[in-house]
């Protein structure tokens, strides 16, 4: 067929180094990005392949996101916006890894495993960070994709969420919006306006939010949304790329993991600050106290924030909807304990990465998802949003249920529901902060975070440790379980665990307890038994 030779010609321009293996990680390939080329040839092919299949427009995404600059990596998109469905992901590795020569066969394969009619049109969407090695490596998923005949939308410097968001709007016909950028900024930015006009006197001060935009697409697509918000947010923007380096030193992961404010940015006591990772799907609040101290909001406060809002909204509506919320194992056992306890939620854990709690909250009529780590939003079930848009309609119903009727279509309008979106989730938090009324010190003041530290320990193949238990527990190799656990006891209020890192080359390990120096005792403890018993490479780790 005319179009395998086509895919092996162009395949010759996009060789793979004979030996290379990459493993499909947490969000799709990441790593340095020399070696990338390949992968997103063939992403190209493999994304007009699962268009042919599921005979929608696909997405594909060039970004390493947290990663530092020399990385990349690639998402794929699926068609309600989601990521890829586990099942193909298999593909992807196969593909990714074939050798020259045997990948027409591996192409062949796919095909007939999924009985794809190769006559069938395909559409895919690609987008791309800011990092240097983005240009390229996105023209080669454009070749993969024309080699196989597939029509292509470039959207260039996209956020990830934002082209999640385009394939979306894409296949629903535009029933969940424009497939613009154009149109999404005016989506997020009405049902903001609409949120926020009657919070009685907003002054500048509650409207002003300083933003660290990791040195990334973030930085520049805020900056264009901004003349929509029509001054009803006052962003005072750094890192925005003009200068300082994707990531470094800044942006959400660094504010995580560090819990230090970013470079650049000049915050003083009691300012609302906000941090986005390099393709703008995380987001992090933070401020510094009056003491100099600083206070991290991560996701598990922003999950907090928005269920409790929604929660409260549901009661003033009358609406009976059932509502939970998502975490992973790094969410702070002060925030489970909140949820369940003091709100009543329903409360499930998943493994790490957004596709495990995605999956997860959708089995509810309203699933609040965040990581701790600041990647989440919220899913409402059809039924749902129709419960709502009807009560919002209904004129006889009396105004206290109304007006929460209509703040809650309003919500959902704000809300990217296809992917965890640091611009939506930004511009939720402002919302609900103006119409609760709340100074981030009082969102802050919601619960307190049990101390905790992140570490990571280089080994030499991360693959040697597997989890269970929603990756709270280790399975291998042996002993490590035992050592984690004979440490933890040591400790008040502890908790640790440890897990491979499925986007960067190290083993995570997390521990909290009733002290930041026993977390940061308990983190080191539990490192060293990491590099021990896993076959650590390099120095072994340090006391804090
Ligand atoms: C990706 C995933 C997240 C995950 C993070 C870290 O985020 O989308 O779900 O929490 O990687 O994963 P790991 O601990 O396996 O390295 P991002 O923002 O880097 O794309």
């Amino acid at each position: 067929m005319a179009q395998f030779e086509e895919v092996s010609q162009k395949s010759a321009v996009h060789p793979k180094p004979v030996g290379l293996v990459l493993q499909y990680g947490t969000a799709g390939f990441r790593t340095n990005s020399k070696q990338l080329d390949h992968v997103m040839f063939r992403m190209g092919l493999l994304a007009t392949l699962r268009s042919k299949k599921t005979k929608a427009t696909i997405g594909v995404m060039v970004t390493a996101s947290h990663n530092p600059e020399e990385d990349n990596g690639v998402k794929l998109v699926d068609p309600m916006g989601e990521m890829v469905t586990p099942a193909w992901e298999g593909y992807a590795t196969q593909l990714a890894n074939a050798e020259q020569e045997e990948l027409l066969t591996a192409l062949k394969d796919i095909i007939e495993r999924e009985t794809i009619s190769m006559a069938q049109e395909a559409s895919v969407f690609v987008g791309k960070d800011t990092r240097p090695s983005s240009d390229s490596l996105s023209q080669a998923v454009l070749d993969g994709v024309h080699a196989l005949g597939g029509h292509s939308k470039d959207y260039g410097l996209v956020t990830t969420p934002q082209l999640h968001y385009m394939v979306c709007c894409q296949n629903t016909q535009g029933r969940y919006g424009e497939a613009t950028v154009k149109g999404y900024y005016r989506k997020l930015s009405q049902a903001f306006i609409q949120l926020t006009k009657n919070v009685p006197n907003r002054t500048d001060d509650q409207k002003a939010l300083l933003v660290d935009g990791a040195n990334g697409i973030g930085a520049l697509k805020v900056c264009e949304m901004e003349t929509y918000l029509k001054n009803e947010l006052q962003l005072s923007l750094f890192n925005d790329g003009s200068s300082g380096k994707l990531n470094h030193l800044c942006g959400a992961d660094y504010v995580k993991v560090q819990q230090r404010a970013p470079k650049g940015v000049e915050m003083t006591a009691g300012e609302r600050c906000c941090s986005y990772d390099g393709d703008a799907d995380r987001i992090v609040y933070y401020y510094s106290g009056s003491a100099g101290r600083f206070h991290l909001l991560d996701g598990d406060k922003i999950a907090t924030l928005i269920s409790t809002y929604l929660k409260e909204l549901l009661t003033q509506a009358g609406l009976d909807l059932q509502i939970a919320v998502v975490q992973t194992a790094y969410a702070n056992g002060s925030s489970t304990q909140y949820l369940e306890d003091t709100m009543k939620v329903i409360v499930r854990c998943t493994k790490t990465g957004v596709k495990h709690l995605h999956h997860a909250a959708q089995e509810f009529d309203i699933g609040v998802y965040f990581e701790a780590n600041g990647h989440g939003t919220v899913l409402f079930s059809k039924a749902a949003e129709e419960k709502i848009q009807k009560l919002a309609q209904d004129s006889n119903t009396n105004d206290e249920r109304r007006r929460a009727a209509l703040l809650l279509q309003n919500t959902v309008n704000l809300i990217n529901q296809t992917v965890g979106d640091a611009i939506s989730d930004m511009l939720l938090i402002e919302a609900v902060l103006a119409i609760r009324g709340m100074t981030v010190q009082q969102w802050d003041a919601i619960y307190t975070d049990l101390p905790n530290r992140q570490l990571k320990v280089k080994v030499a193949d991360r693959r040697v440790i597997d989890t269970t238990d929603a990756e709270r527990r280790t399975v291998s190799p042996a002993g490590l379980q035992e050592a984690i656990d004979s440490r933890v006891k040591k400790y008040r209020q502890a908790r640790s665990f440890v897990r491979p890192s499925g986007t960067e080359d190290v083993v995570r390990v997390y521990a909290e307890a009733d002290t930041q120096e026993s977390a940061d005792a308990l983190a080191h403890e539990v490192s060293l038994a990491v590099y021990r018993l896993a076959g650590g490479v390099g120095e072994e780790p340090k006391p804090l």
